[in-house]
């Protein structure tokens, strides 16, 4: 079971980039008129699947289809945790109405910073025929709270004169949005293009490791997690583990006191999808092996989060080993869809390297 691996990882070995979970809590429940479970494909859409941190995002929802042949009378975007400074575009025959809130956190803008804003906008009063399309565009900011390889939700409902959707489905763990009867409209987290990813890329390259610590012949380096969105229940740990001793060992366990329980998984390909497993009895470390732990690879899962985990803070946690026993670690804590324990990671990934953000297997 045990996998070695050498420090430095080609960048063109590096596992495809891996959706970061969103499973947001407070998401409108999909309610289906059982009339239209039939339908498989999405009809509410955004035309812009990719966006970058920190930089606007021009939103249009696009409606396909109406509900089992009626007309569309009313479309509500829901601006999800992170996205900020929305603003809706006038509509010539639709009424816009917004609902504000306060977000989770404050986020930095072009005036300071920003705490509160238009979580969800709503046009009525129009009617949409099934044969026809229609765009319902707004803007907004895209703010540092996601790297590269998130996948951020805009959840959608769609009315009509009769039936309804509620296009806010999130994939499962391991499961691909193509299954979904009403997936949210997503838009994939990339780097930005040009100078400014370089800068960004030179940035985490740069940045220092974490400590490393030692436990016995264990030599434990960089443990991090990755931040998670609102209402998240699971995070990714990752940690690069060094058997230095002659005797194999064995990582059985980990634990952070804000998760009720964890696991430690593998992730493979099959067949072109991802796949998570529990490793069985644990990680072997055999002498002289160094076995990383990454996304893409094997990670330690946190499930039953009391509370999310916000980048840029430090988590105590512990590891144990069936030899070197309990130890004590500290996880350095990066953004939303990380590769690496840096701002950006070593593995961020540009727009070359993402694929397409409806449908791709994904990861917590
Ligand atoms: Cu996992």
């Amino acid at each position: 079971m045990s996998r070695s691996q050498s420090r430095s990882y080609p960048r063109a070995s590096r596992p495809a980039p891996l959706r970061t979970r969103l499973r947001a809590a407070g998401l409108p429940l999909v309610l289906i008129a059982p009339a239209l479970v039939s339908t498989a494909s999405a009809h509410a859409v955004l035309e812009r699947k990719e966006a970058a941190p920190n930089a606007a995002y021009r939103g249009v929802v696009q409606i396909m289809h109406g509900c089992d042949g009626r007309p569309t009378t009313r479309v509500s975007v829901t601006i999800p945790e992170g996205v900020t400074g929305a603003k809706p575009m006038p509509k010539p025959g639709w009424t816009i109405s917004t609902v504000k809130s306060a977000y989770a956190r404050a986020y930095p803008s072009f005036h300071g910073q920003v705490s509160e804003g238009v979580t969800r906008i709503t046009w009525t009063g129009g009617n949409l025929p099934d044969d026809q399309v229609d765009e319902f565009t707004f803007f907004a900011r895209v703010s540092d709270a996601f790297a590269p390889g998130a996948t951020i939700y805009f959840p959608v409902e769609q009315d009509c004169t009769q039936g309804s959707y509620r296009w806010s489905e999130v994939p499962a763990e391991g499961a691909s949005a193509r299954a979904l009867k009403a997936p949210a409209p997503a838009v994939r987290i990339v780097a930005a293009s040009g100078a400014a990813a370089q800068a960004a890329q030179g940035q985490a390259s740069q940045a220092p490791a974490a400590p490393a610590a030692r436990a016995g012949a264990i030599g434990i380096e960089a443990p991090w997690l990755r931040a998670t969105p609102a209402g998240a229940k699971v995070a990714g740990g990752y940690v690069t583990l060094r058997n230095t001793g002659t005797e194999p060992d064995r990582l059985t366990g980990a634990s952070i006191p804000r998760a009720g329980r964890s696991e430690i998984h593998s992730m493979t390909t099959e067949g072109g999808v991802m796949k998570m497993a529990p490793v069985e009895g644990g990680l072997t470390l055999a002498p002289g092996a160094e076995v990383a732990l990454k996304p893409g690879g094997y990670h330690l899962m946190f499930l039953d989060l009391k509370d999310g985990l916000k980048a840029g803070e430090t988590v105590s946690g512990t590891l144990t080993f069936e030899r070197a026993g309990t130890v004590p670690v500290s996880f350095t804590v990066a953004p939303i869809g990380a590769q690496g324990p840096g701002a950006n990671g070593p593995g961020a990934n540009g727009p070359a390297a993402a694929p397409d953000a409806g449908g791709h297997p994904h990861h917590h």
